[in-house]
């Protein structure tokens, strides 16, 4: 390290300011343990990015837990099943009928922007536009998170790290790959996503199987609408326009969606690529890894967000059973406990992502099989309740 460089001492350094960062630092924050934030990009730049829209109840409880619950419960819209639309028809899976629970349409924007003001309020150190973000010493008793800003050097010394920097971080990078096992599946086709502030097509979100691809209707709020087609991995966001984005998305859809769909000029526009990734464990001595950082799901299921927010749930109970018994215990379970319960959402966002999109290889009998699966769904309760305990949120194992 460079002479002059800062040099801070904190209980936990939290690397990542995306929503599991901020809320590890919002729970450990409210039971009295110190922590920093070290985050690579500006908030603006964090609140831009447009991804998830659907909360697990376990998610919900853990947020207001964290004390972000007011604005979550007075806009975030309350849903109690989803349609699935295949070979020309719309059908209902009811949560609240299967499996008495419910899921919270709420943007991940939102909830990042509420901990984002939580934390300023708390007055907790968050360090944004950090460059060069490194690890050091977590296989020892002495970790220190290393980065550079306004030309200088800064070190921030703790007890344990936090990796919460998302799949591309520098985190999961820093573990020696003789010390890591990763699983990784990469899908042959992307989600085009566009937000535009109309009115919903539908009260629930739509999932359609198509033989030109899957579609998903989803929304922010009841003025506010995300769209997705899935298209090829060659296709460019610049060859899209509003136009053929939405003619293509009416295309996917049953007549009376597709009539009734009200298109109007996007405000974002993205693809984004889909992936199963899983890496094993989760904690390498005094680091422990949470959210992307450690496992992609393909958004087809709306777990990502929600498998986020059940490691933290895990991660903050272990560090504050940890300063308060003086033992490791918690967080010698953190991992084991965090797969298990990971390894269930992979398997359910592969399976929905199986069932609902057209693959370049099973050809008109991979639609048939689709389609037959899809009316067994709809017709067999023990089929459709399956789904919606998966849907809604496997529980947690405390
Ligand atoms: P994030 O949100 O990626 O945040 C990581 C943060 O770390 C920062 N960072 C670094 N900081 C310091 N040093 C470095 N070297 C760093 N490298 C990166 C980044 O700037 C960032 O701020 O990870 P986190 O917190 O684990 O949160 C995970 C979720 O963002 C993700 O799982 C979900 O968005 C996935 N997802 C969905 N999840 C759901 O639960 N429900 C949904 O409906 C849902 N829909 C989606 C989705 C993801 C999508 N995309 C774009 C992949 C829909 C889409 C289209
Ligand atoms: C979204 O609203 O962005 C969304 C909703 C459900 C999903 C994926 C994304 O399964």
């Amino acid at each position: 390290m460079s002479e002059g460089a800062t040099f801070v001492r904190t209980r936990v350094a939290i690397v990542g300011a995306g929503p599991a960062g901020l809320l590890l630092g919002a729970l450990l924050h409210r039971a009295g343990i110190d922590a920093v934030i070290v985050e690579r990009q500006s908030p603006d730049y964090v609140l831009a990015r447009i991804r998830a829209g659907v909360l697990e109840a376990g998610t919900v409880a853990l947020l207001e837990e964290a004390g972000v619950g007011e604005r979550l419960h007075a806009e975030g819209l309350p849903h109690h099943g989803i349609e699935l639309a295949f070979d020309g028809e719309r059908q209902r899976i009811d949560f609240a009928d299967l499996v008495g629970r419910q899921v919270t349409v709420y943007g991940q924007t939102e909830v990042t922007r509420d901990l984002m003001a939580a934390r300023a309020a708390s007055g907790a150190t968050t360090v944004y536009q950090a460059a060069d973000v490194s690890l050091h010493g977590f296989d020892g008793t002495s970790p220190e998170v290393r980065y550079r800003k306004d030309g200088r050097e800064h070190v921030v010394a703790c007890d344990w790290i936090a990796g919460c920097d998302g799949y591309h971080g520098a985190s999961r990078a820093s573990v020696p790959a003789s010390a890591i096992k990763t699983y990784e599946r990469v899908y042959p086709f992307g989600w085009l996503g566009v937000l535009c502030d109309t009115p919903p097509v539908s009260d629930e979100l739509i999932y359609a199987n198509h033989p030109r691809g899957f579609a998903l209707c989803s929304m922010r709020s009841r003025s506010r609408s995300r769209y997705y087609v899935q298209c090829g991995l060659e296709q460019r966001v610049e060859d899209w326009s509003d136009e053929r984005f939405f003619d293509e998305l009416r295309s996917r859809l049953d007549a009376r969606a597709a009539q009734s769909l009200v298109s109007g000029p996007s405000i974002e526009k993205s693809i984004a690529p889909l992936r199963s990734f899983v890496a094993e464990p989760m904690r390498f001595g005094r680091l422990c890894l949470a959210g992307d950082a450690a496992h992609i799901v393909p958004p087809t299921g709306a777990k990502g967000l929600n498998l986020a927010a059940s490691d933290i749930r895990y991660l903050s109970r272990a560090l504050i059973d940890h300063y308060r018994s003086g033992t490791t215990t918690e967080i010698d379970r953190y991992s084991e406990r965090c797969l298990r319960r990971v390894w269930k959402a992979v398997r359910f966002s592969w399976w929905f992502t199986t069932l609902m999109h057209r693959f370049p290889d099973t050809g008109d009998i991979g639609q048939k099989i689709q389609e037959a699966e899809l009316g067994y769904l709809v017709g067999s309760r023990a089929a459709a309740t399956a789904l919606a305990e998966n849907y809604v949120g496997l529980p947690f194992e405390d």
